[in-house]
C-alpha cells in the first residue's frame, strides 16, 4: 500500500464513523472473510462499521463470526438505502468495478462520501478515493491483514479477526495449492494460528457441507461434461431443470468449474449455469498455466477476473452460448 494511501486512511480513521463494508453479490469465501475481519477491526477502533451484501452469502460461511450482524441489501431494499446514506464512509472489498454489486450500484453511485477499494482482481475502475489494488496477491484477506499492518495496528489482530482472514485466504488459494500462494501468504496464516485460528475445523466448516442434492448435482454436472483433448479443454453445463431436479441452493455449484482442470492435459475448464429468472447464462472459467481467461472472459463473455479465475456472462441460450465457446476454441491457443 502506498505511503499517501495509507496516511490518508489513518485521517479517514481518525475519529468514529459509521462506516458500510460491501463485498461483492455472490460473496464468497474471501469476500465474507475479508469484509467480517475488516468489520471487527473497526469495531476494535471504535467504528461502527456495518456489513451489507448485495444478496445473501452462501450457508457454508453463516458460521464466520459476525456473520448474524450482516444486512442483505436484496431482502430489505428500503431500510438498507437507508443504512447505506447514513454512512460515512465506504469499504469495497474483493471486487473493484461498482457494477459487482448489481442493483445496489444505484444507490453506491449517488454516495458523496470517500470510498477505499481493497482488491486483488484486475483493471480497477476508479471511483475510491484510496485504490488499495495488488493483481499479484492471492486474496483480499490476505490484503486486510497488509493493511492492518500498514496502519501499525498488527497488535489488536485477535482469533475473530484471524478467523475471518483465514477462511478467505483458505478458499481463494484453493486450500493453498494456486500458484498465487506464497511464502508469504504461509508467514501470514502462520501468524494467523498463532493466534488461535483452529486451521483444521475452518476446512471442516467450508467444505464437509455437503448436502446429498449437492453432490447429485455434482454428478450431473460431471456427466454433462465435454472434453476436447485438442484444444486442452474441458466445460460442462447445467439447465434450470436440473438445477430444479436437485433443488440448488445457492452456493452449491461452488468449485464445480474445477474438475475439468483435473482431467490430465486439460488446461482450460469451464461451467456454463443457466438462470432463468434472469434470462441469461452464468460462466465461470479456471485455466492453468499461461492461458489468460479474464482476457478471454473480457473479450467474449461480458466478464474478468484473474488470469487463471474469470467469471462471464451470456444472454444467448444454453445452446448458442456453448456453440459460441465451441467455436472460439479453434480460434485460441491454450
Ligand atoms: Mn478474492
Amino acid at each position: 500500500m502506498k505511503k499517501e494511501d495509507i496516511e490518508i486512511v489513518k485521517n479517514l480513521l481518525a475519529n468514529p464513523k459509521k462506516i458500510a463494508i460491501i463485498p461483492h453479490r455472490s460473496p464468497d469465501g474471501d469476500a465474507m472473510g475479508s469484509t467480517l475481519a475488516l468489520y471487527h477491526f473497526l469495531k476494535k477502533i471504535n467504528h461502527q462499521p456495518i456489513v451489507i451484501s448485495p444478496n445473501d452469502f452462501p450457508g457454508f460461511l453463516a458460521w464466520l463470526p459476525g456473520s448474524e450482524s450482516v444486512l442483505v441489501y436484496e431482502n430489505e431494499k428500503e431500510s438498507v438505502t437507508k443504512v447505506l446514506q447514513s454512512a460515512e464512509l465506504v469499504f469495497t472489498l474483493d471486487f473493484n468495478a461498482l457494477h459487482r454489486t448489481g442493483e445496489m450500484e444505484q444507490v453506491l453511485q449517488k454516495l458523496k462520501v470517500p470510498f477505499v477499494m481493497i482488491d486483488h482482481h484486475q483493471k480497477p475502475d476508479n471511483y475510491a478515493l484510496v485504490t488499495y489494488s495488488d493483481t499479484s496477491i492471492g486474496s483480499t484477506c490476505q490484503m486486510i491483514y497488509e493493511f492492518i499492518s500498514s496502519l501499525g495496528k498488527k497488535d489488536l489482530l485477535d482469533k475473530t479477526i484471524a478467523t475471518c482472514l483465514y477462511t478467505g485466504i483458505m478458499t481463494d488459494s484453493g486450500s493453498f495449492r494456486y500458484p498465487s500462494t506464497t511464502s508469504t501468504t504461509h508467514r501470514i496464516v502462520a501468524d494467523l494460528i498463532d493466534l488461535g485460528v483452529n486451521n483444521s475445523e475452518i476446512h471442516n466448516l467450508v467444505f464437509d457441507d455437503n448436502s446429498f442434492n449437492r453432490l447429485q448435482l455434482l454428478g450431473r454436472a460431471l456427466q454433462n461434461m465435454k472434453v476436447f483433448p485438442e484444444y486442452k479443454t474441458a466445460y460442462t453445463t447445467l439447465s434450470q431443470n436440473e438445477l430444479d431436479e436437485f433443488h440448488y441452493k445457492k452456493g452449491d455449484t461452488e468449485g464445480f468449474v474445477n474438475y475439468g482442470l483435473t482431467i490430465k492435459g486439460i488446461n482450460f475448464a469451464a461451467i456454463f449455469i443457466e438462470n432463468r429468472d434472469e434470462n441469461s447464462i452464468k460462466i465461470s472459467f479456471r485455466s492453468q498455466g499461461e492461458f489468460d481467461v479474464n482476457q478471454f472472459s473480457r473479450e467474449n463473455f461480458n466478464g474478468g477476473g484473474h488470469i487463471n479465475a474469470a467469471g462471464g456472462k451470456s444472454t444467448l441460450s444454453m445452446e448458442e452460448t456453448t456453440k459460441k465457446f465451441e467455436n472460439l476454441l479453434t480460434k485460441i491457443s491454450i
